[in-house]
């Protein structure tokens, strides 16, 4: 029996640092290093059980070969060496016909390992082939937003909380995707310091806070404008710091801010006048406010203005000056990494043709000159994940595409797959980590062998280089070789570590000083964006009806609402059979008036649909969502659910800033399931 402290690799801001207590080549538990202070000994629920999910009786055991129609999931098993024999051949044949932009490779965030995680994407940069635009599901819109807004930066230190004397979780189900970060206000709580959260529902978090507001989807930037409203009204704001430190605020008072008076407010956001007074008064009274903005409100049509308009919230009251004080979206931006030698090897072409994550379906479709005819994906399921998920499904479903699938698991995507490869998951790996919600960064060694004939990310691409001819050193380097090249040229906190030094494993803070920086054009917190009037976005944050959005709400009754679940976030976790179980089968959440109306009961099986799609799901009825919503946690897969998965109902429509997508702005009804029967 041995222990190994290692990095948990889930696509998770904590980055958690766990103790893996080893017997022979099994994991019998896995919990939370007590000596990393954010982590602070404990891991999540889910974690708690990675034992199960490196061991699960599910996982892939050998790499497979199709052997019925794609979809089907009717494989045979054959060597490694013939599954690449074939790879190569195949995507050498392709190269010669139709040229490298006839291949992509898909691969994101499953492994937040930063080897396994790039050295894929890596790869295919260094073919010249067509490229992934990584991050379009996910945080595209939300980080653009916030760059536009303050710079490519980190926000503040969420271990800095402890002196905040105010804390809103705005569209951040805390207990769900940041856990360590909800610990971390204990403290501050036990001083009185209010917690309040801005969530549509109320999510555990909102139900455990002093406060919770029921926010309508997609008003955030109106109820951010409304606080500023009332700020100006009352002489709360912070002028001094606004002259010094922003760009546009005259103008945004002048122009914008007028038209956010608290009784409009309320009618957009559907919040009382009054409790919009009482959050701006304790806005304005606080000096220290700690906003943590979660993603989840930015992946609708304007999602982008939403963040703008809350992360300019800060530098109205100067919190953004104070320790304590701020907002944090991610902390990436200020840890200075040198990543681009995995992922963007020198021997690669600078540009190349890109495929947006939400528009994989319509691509593998639609996409000439060439088409694509050859898919290679790893970590991730974008039969579920993506939107437009039925256009995915059709997509990986032409014959003349040859898909590769690397996955621990026999996933929903897999299954359309020509070739099926088993992946370790990352306690079989070694990498190096840092956090995206922490200021942590971490060396980690494996915790077991791979298992079965699995192969890290890492194996896998380093071999497809060696047999594609690509010479890039990064593909003959081991991860000790590599770890230096991630350290060349950075600056900040970064530049100040011996690489070398965390090579014991011990998680080291590479936090920038306290006090926000801004990185704009302007060097300033930019209200006023001249980016975004270049490219016709309005350039001031600011909240209009989408004219999309009016129309879809005006055909259907109910609006989608999407949030990480408690026990299976995404579809990572899908192999733990404890952690299904815990879940419950597939579910949808809608109030008990929209049930009655439609005369469904708690526990039946219901149907989702609009002009895309129709799923299968079995509903609880709760009046944690309001009326005229209806929540779908979690991305599950089609095989778990009555019928297909929540991200079928979803369109591929882009949001306002930064080409992410746009679950959210997704209008359904629903009905019992058996009266189409
Ligand atoms: N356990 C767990 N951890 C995770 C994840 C997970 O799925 N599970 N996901 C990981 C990933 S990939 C990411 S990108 C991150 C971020 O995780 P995200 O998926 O962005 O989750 P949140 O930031 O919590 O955002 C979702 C919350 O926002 C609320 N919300 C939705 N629409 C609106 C709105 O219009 N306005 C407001 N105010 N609130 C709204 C939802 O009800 C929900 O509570 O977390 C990561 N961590
Ligand atoms: N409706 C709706 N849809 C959403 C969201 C939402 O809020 N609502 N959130 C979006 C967001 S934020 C994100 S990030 C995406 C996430 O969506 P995906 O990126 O598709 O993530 P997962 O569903 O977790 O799938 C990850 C896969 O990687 C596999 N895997 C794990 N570790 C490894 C490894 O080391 N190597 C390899 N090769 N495979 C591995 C897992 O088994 C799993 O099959 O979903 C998006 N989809
Ligand atoms: S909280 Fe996040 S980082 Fe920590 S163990 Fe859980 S998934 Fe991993
Ligand atoms: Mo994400």
């Amino acid at each position: 029996m041995k222990t190994v402290r290692v990095a948990c690799a889930h696509d998770c801001p904590d980055l958690c640092s766990l103790i893996a207590e080893v017997d022979g080549d099994r994991i019998t538990k896995i919990s939370g290093d007590p000596d990393q202070p954010f982590t602070a000994g404990f891991a999540c629920a889910k974690v708690n059980r990675d034992a199960e999910l490196v061991h699960s009786p599910e996982r892939l055991k050998t790499p497979l070969r199709r052997t019925g129609p794609k979809g089907s999931g009717q494989f045979a098993p054959i060597t490694w060496d013939a599954a690449l024999d074939e790879i190569t051949a195949r995507w050498t044949a392709i190269i010669a016909e139709s040229g490298p932009l006839a291949l992509l490779g898909y691969a994101y965030s499953a492994h937040q390992g930063q080897m396994n995680r790039h050295i894929v994407n890596g790869l295919f940069h260094a073919m010249g082939t067509s490229r992934l635009q990584a991050g379009t599901v996910c945080d595209s819109c939300c980080e653009t937003a916030w760059d536009l807004t303050l710079g490519p930066v980190g926000g503040a230190d969420p271990e800095s909380v402890v002196d905040s004397d105010l804390v809103i979780a705005w569209g951040c189900d805390l207990m769900a995707v940041n856990v360590h970060f909800w610990a971390k206000l204990d403290a501050p709580r036990k001083r009185g310091v209010q917690v309040v959260v801005i969530d549509p529902r109320r999510s555990r978090t909102a139900a455990s806070a002093d406060w919770h507001l029921p926010i309508r989807i997609g008003t955030d930037a109106a109820l951010a404008l409304g606080i500023v409203h009332i700020l100006v009204r009352d002489g709360l704001c912070d002028r001094a710091y606004l002259a010094a430190n922003t760009l546009g605020f005259d103008r945004w008072e002048r122009q914008v801010v007028p038209r956010f008076t608290p009784d409009r407010v309320s009618e957009i956001t559907g919040l009382s006048v009054a409790d919009i007074e009482k959050l701006a008064a304790m806005y304005g009274a606080a000096k220290r406010s700690f906003i943590r903005i979660g993603e989840g409100m930015t992946r609708l049509a304007r999602g982008g203005q939403a963040l703008r308009a809350v992360a300019t919230l800060p530098a109205v009251t100067g919190a953004y000056g104070r320790p304590g004080g701020g907002a944090l979206l991610l902390t990436a931006g200020s840890m200075d990494f040198n990543f681009s030698a995995v992922r963007k090897p020198a021997s690669g072409p600078a540009a190349t043709r890109l495929v947006n994550q939400s528009l994989l379906g319509r691509q593998l479709l639609e996409m000439n000159d060439p088409p694509l005819r050859a898919l290679f994906i790893a970590a991730n399921n974008p039969a579920v994940t993506c939107p437009e998920a039925g256009l995915v499904r059709k997509g990986l479903s032409r014959e003349d595409l040859f898909t590769v699938v690397h996955d621990p698991f026999m996933t929903d995507t897999a299954a359309y797959a020509d070739i099926v490869l088993p992946a370790t998951t990352y306690l079989e790996t070694e990498d190096f980590y840092r956090g995206y919600g922490s200021y942590y960064m971490q060396y980690s060694p494996a915790a077991v062998a791979p298992q079965g004939e699995a192969w890290s990310n890492f194996r896998l691409a380093q071999e497809l280089a060696r047999r594609m001819g690509v010479s890039d050193p990064v593909f003959a380097r081991s991860e000790k070789e590599i770890l230096p090249e991630f350290f060349k040229g950075s600056t900040g906190a970064v530049a100040a570590v011996d690489p070398a030094s965390l090579l014991d494993g011990v998680p080291v803070k590479v936090a920038p000083p306290p006090g926000q920086t801004f990185a704009t054009p302007s060097g300033k917190l930019e209200i006023y964006s001249q980016t975004l009037a270049d490219q016709g976005v309005p350039p001031m944050p600011d909240w209009q009806p989408d004219a999309q959005e009016v129309a879809d709400a005006a055909k259907w009754p109910l609006r989608l609402l999407t949030a990480p679940s408690y026990f299976q976030p995404h579809t990572a976790f899908s192999g733990v059979a404890f952690l299904r179980k815990r879940e419950g089968e597939p579910f949808c959440v809608l109030h008990p008036e929209d049930a009655a109306k439609r005369g469904l009961e708690n526990g039946a099986k219901v149907r989702l649909f609009n002009e895309r799609a129709a799923i299968g799901l079995v509903l609880k009825v709760a009046d944690d969502v309001q009326p005229g919503v209806i929540l779908v946690p979690g991305q599950r897969p089609g095989t778990e659910a009555v019928d297909g998965t929540v991200n079928m109902l979803c369109s591929d429509r882009l949001t306002d800033i930064g080409e992410g997508a746009s679950y959210q702005s997704t209008f359904l009804d629903v009905e019992a399931w058996d009266i189409r029967a």
